[in-house]
């Protein structure tokens, strides 16, 4: 076996499936070897794309998703996905090609220094030296990605190393790893606090949707019916829980799900990420935040737990709801606020207006896409509306990252979770922007068969810095751009395309795109006036009262 083999043999061993990218001559071994394996190759039309896939495969089922680059140009274009997987915690295993170091007849050509490049951006970042040490490696590389807190890895297979014979050495295989539980001590000191509460309140943070997490968390919020809200990446992560349910902070101040924070005496944080915007400020006056995570939470200026419980977090909360369960008769005490707040959230959901607002395209897709449909967002001012005003019901249906928060990763994203789940609807929802930072990738939806609508909001314009900008007092200056024709854009990739012309024109057209299947373009204009009256002016009012 040369080099090439040995690695795609113990990527198969990892139970890799598929591999996005884009090879270059660096890599033809490592792409013959896959020829011959049971991996799919999956090309995509830029590496950036390909990194945002194999993260988001990660996201979704706790295993490191795998993109392949050539060396220089190819490795460069996968860092802006390595950050995405960094910041957002999804596992993901990068391997690139370079030029020969035994010997090199190019000398530098296209060489860069892709290790220490992906060095601040990877959790582990190696050179592969030779084929003997390739099955230890690529074990340890999934090891690292996979455990918490997750994140991406990179291994660079130099050609002649991909080249070269070596020993038949078989894979490592994986072991089952089961983490430590919160020691009986801290579950105690942990339950006492929560006894002693007066108006406790849940908050589900990123690590909340982790894959495996899902079910022991809805059983520990329904059990103690205590009423939680969640950071914009805690979205989805309780079953069944939605009468508890107070609202997304999606703002870190002011919106009214913060007239519960603010009231709130003790704040169970699960799984919170400072990576993400902050869900609400800690001051000196409170609330107590109790963090509950897999790791101690990174102390911030504007968060500093009191009290911790660190450890595997479904059993942690297991035998926390053991030591709580029918003892809390102040459980509740928050929940009056509840109907108001999502009063609030609603208003203007139904209107018919066109161009539509915000508030209404977000309650028209939650129309179209059933409670296990994915919604899978880009970066813009719509995801504001969505973190806030739309209901989930599942774990990772609305995928979304307040992490990196880069533009570009809607429409991958959204490919990834298509292809991983065929008999589920899929949508994303990208502004006119951030769209075109990776449409080339609808050749690569199309190719690929799926079934996936994508939604494009037109505003002609970075609208989000644009609203920025205008709350911040400078003048509209800088923010609008020209868009190709949307709908004669998706037709030349083969995929159908359509454009919302009447305030009632979005429902109907997303329940077509759906049940037609394919690859399918919608495009609407977005009022964003709702911008300034409401997340600026209303909130404001709303603090003062
Ligand atoms: C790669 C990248 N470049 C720039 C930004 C800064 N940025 C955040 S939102 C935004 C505007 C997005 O415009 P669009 O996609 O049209 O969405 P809209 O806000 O107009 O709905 C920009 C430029 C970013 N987050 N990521
Ligand atoms: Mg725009």
């Amino acid at each position: 076996m040369n080099g090439a083999e040995v690695i795609v043999s113990a990527l198969e061993n990892e139970g890799v499936e598929q591999i996005f990218g884009i090879p270059g001559e660096e890599n033809l071994d490592v792409v013959e070897a896959l020829r011959k394996s049971s991996i799919e190759l999956v090309l995509t039309r830029h590496e950036q794309a390909a990194a945002f896939m194999a993260a988001t495969h990660g996201r979704l089922t706790g295993r490191a998703g795998v993109c392949l680059a050539t060396l220089g140009p190819g490795a460069l274009n996968l860092t802006t996905g390595a950050a995405y997987a960094l910041l957002g915690a999804m596992p993901m295993v990068m391997i690139t090609g370079q030029k020969g170091i035994l010997s090199r007849k190019q000398a530098r050509f296209q060489v860069v220094d892709i290790v220490s490049t992906m060095t601040p951006l990877t959790k582990m970042a190696r050179q592969i030296v030779s084929p003997a040490t390739i099955p230890s490696l690529v074990r340890e590389a999934f090891r690292v990605a996979q455990q918490e807190r997750p994140g991406p890895v990179h291994l660079e297979l130099p050609e002649d190393i991909a080249h070269e014979p070596g020993p038949d050495t078989a894979p490592v295989p994986p072991h089952p790893i089961d983490l430590p539980i919160a020691p009986r001590a801290a579950l105690d000191r942990a339950a006492q606090l929560i006894l002693g509460a007066e108006r406790p309140l849940i908050m589900l943070g990123a690590a909340a949707s982790r894959p495996r997490l899902a079910e022991a968390l809805s059983a520990f919020v329904q059990r103690l019916q205590i009423p939680f809200f969640n950071t914009q990446m805690g979205k989805g992560a309780v079953t069944g829980g939605s009468g508890l349910y107070m609202g997304t902070a999606a703002l870190s101040e002011r919106d009214y799900v913060h007239r519960a924070i603010d009231r709130a005496d003790l704040i169970i944080s699960i799984g919170h990420d400072t990576v993400e915007k902050p869900p609400f400020f800690m001051g000196p006056d409170g609330p107590t935040v109790l963090h509950v995570g897999y790791l101690p939470a990174t102390v911030e200026e504007v968060f500093f737990p009191q009290a911790e419980l660190i450890g595997d977090v479904g059993p942690s909360l297991t035998l926390l709801a053991d030591r709580l369960e029918h003892k809390l008769p102040r459980a509740q005490a928050l929940l009056g606020l509840r109907d108001d707040i999502l009063a609030h959230i609603a208003d203007r959901a139904e209107e018919s207006r066109y161009p539509p607002t915000p508030q209404r395209i977000v309650h028209d897709v939650r129309e179209a896409v059933p409670e296990d449909g994915i919604v899978c967002l880009d970066n813009g001012m719509y995801k504001i509306w969505f973190a806030r005003n739309y209901r989930t019901h599942v774990a990772n249906t609305l995928l979304l990252d307040n992490a990196l928060a880069t533009m570009g990763a809607g429409l991958p994203s959204a490919i990834m979770a298509a292809c991983l789940n065929p008999g589920r609807r899929v949508l994303a929802v990208c502004g006119d922007g951030g769209f075109m930072m990776n449409s080339q990738e609808m050749e690569t939806a199309v190719r690929l068969k799926l079934n996936l609508v994508v939604l494009v909001l037109q505003d002609h314009a970075y609208g989000m810095i644009r609203w920025k900008q205008a709350t911040d007092g400078f003048p509209d200056f800088g923010m609008t751009f020209g868009d190709p024709d949307f709908v004669a854009y998706a037709r030349a990739y083969g995929a159908k395309g359509s454009r919302v012309e009447t305030a009632d024109g979005l429902a109907p057209a997303l329940e077509a795109a759906f049940a037609a299947g394919g690859v399918h373009l919608i495009v609407t204009p977005v009022d964003y006036s709702e911008n300034k009256r409401v997340l600026v002016d209303e909130l404001r009012a709303n603090a003062l009262t």
